[in-house]
């Protein structure tokens, strides 16, 4: 489905909240809120942050940013466990084990966390895409 950026920021809610730690004029905020927003309402989402800007600036305990559930997880395996998630998900899901609806599981990186260090993990991500 096309992205239709005018009718996503009219009407859909922020699930990237303001009151994170960012840096003011930091270009990932409004990407992930973008990204979040295009999301089906309904739907729920696990977010997964590898260590980075993105994870200690937005999920500062007991504060979130995120309105979704959020896994901190270490700088190199964001994609690791979001496929562990996925998984449990998946069989809880045939079990009949969960409510009616989709869940999305999003992982979010920086350059070190998802190519440097991060590669051995993302070229795994072949299983779930498949
Ligand atoms: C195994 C491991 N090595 C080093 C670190 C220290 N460390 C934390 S964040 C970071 C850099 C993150 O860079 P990047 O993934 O590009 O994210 P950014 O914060 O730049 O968005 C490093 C080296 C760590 N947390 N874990
Ligand atoms: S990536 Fe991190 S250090 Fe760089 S502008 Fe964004 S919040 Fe600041």
């Amino acid at each position: 489905m096309a992205y239709n950026l005018k009718e996503v920021v009219a009407n859909r809610p922020s699930r990237f909240t303001p009151g994170h730690r960012m840096c003011a004029g930091c270009g990932a905020p409004p990407i992930a809120r973008h990204i979040m927003r295009a999301l089906k309402p309904e739907d729920h989402a696990v977010v997964c942050g590898a260590t980075g800007c993105m994870e200690v600036s937005t999920f500062i305990y007991p504060y979130t940013a995120w309105t979704d559930s959020f896994i901190h997880t270490a700088f190199e395996c964001a994609g690791a466990t979001l496929a562990g998630a996925e998984a449990a998900y998946q069989s809880m899901k045939k079990q009949g084990k969960l409510p009616e609806g989709d869940t999305k599981f999003i992982a979010f990186g920086g350059d070190g966390g998802t190519y440097d260090i991060g590669l051995q993990s993302l070229s795994r991500c072949y299983g779930t895409w498949a």
